[in-house]
């Protein structure tokens, strides 16, 4: 297994829209197998592959709580079959836009299918702080942030935020 590198806004990796997968073998699972390890050691909810700079449609999902049993998942050429009417709000938080939140409105529950694992079809409900990561998630397969999701003027602020934390990181180098 191996720590990969994650890529920050505004790499471009992150604005393209990701290649389905075409095969779910060995290779494939190795990957995803690092994926999870990647996102656990960061330590994140949720990774998706052109965040680790591969543009294809696969992403992990760990929504457990810290006083619950790991729960890791794996999402390839997941889609979104159906959105609740319903929204809520959500702060979140990005490991490619690292140390800044922002709250962003999404449907309440999302219904998504997928390819798992083992390359069986699934499908599953996801409501709550799930619903919110998948779609995070997804978002990052279509080249979109939570950033993109919030106003120009958040958006602007947010990342005069981040400059000034790179900068105040490299200066204390
Ligand atoms: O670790 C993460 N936490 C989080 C919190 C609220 C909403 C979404 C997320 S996903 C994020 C990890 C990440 O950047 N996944 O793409
Ligand atoms: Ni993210």
């Amino acid at each position: 297994m191996a720590i990969l590198k994650i890529y920050e806004y505004p790499h471009p990796v992150l604005k393209k829209k990701a290649e389905p997968v075409a095969e779910v073998n060995d290779d494939l699972r190795k990957v995803l197998d690092d994926m999870l390890e990647t996102m656990y050691e960061a330590p994140g909810v949720g990774l998706a592959a052109p965040q680790v700079g591969l543009s294809q449609r696969m992403v992990v999902i760990d929504a457990a709580r810290d006083d619950e049993e790991p729960a890791p998942m794996y999402l390839i050429n997941p889609e979104i079959i159906w959105r609740s009417e319903e929204t809520e709000i959500c702060e979140e938080g990005c490991l490619s836009v690292p140390e800044q939140n922002a709250e962003v409105e999404r449907p309440a529950s999302v219904r998504v299918r997928y390819t798992d694992y083992h390359g069986q079809a699934r499908e599953i409900l996801a409501e709550g702080f799930l619903a919110v990561v998948v779609q995070h998630e997804l978002d990052h397969l279509d080249g979109i942030l939570y950033i993109d999701r919030i106003s120009k003027l958040k958006k602007s602020m947010l990342v005069k935020k981040l400059e000034k934390l790179r900068k105040n990181r490299s200066d204390a180098k």
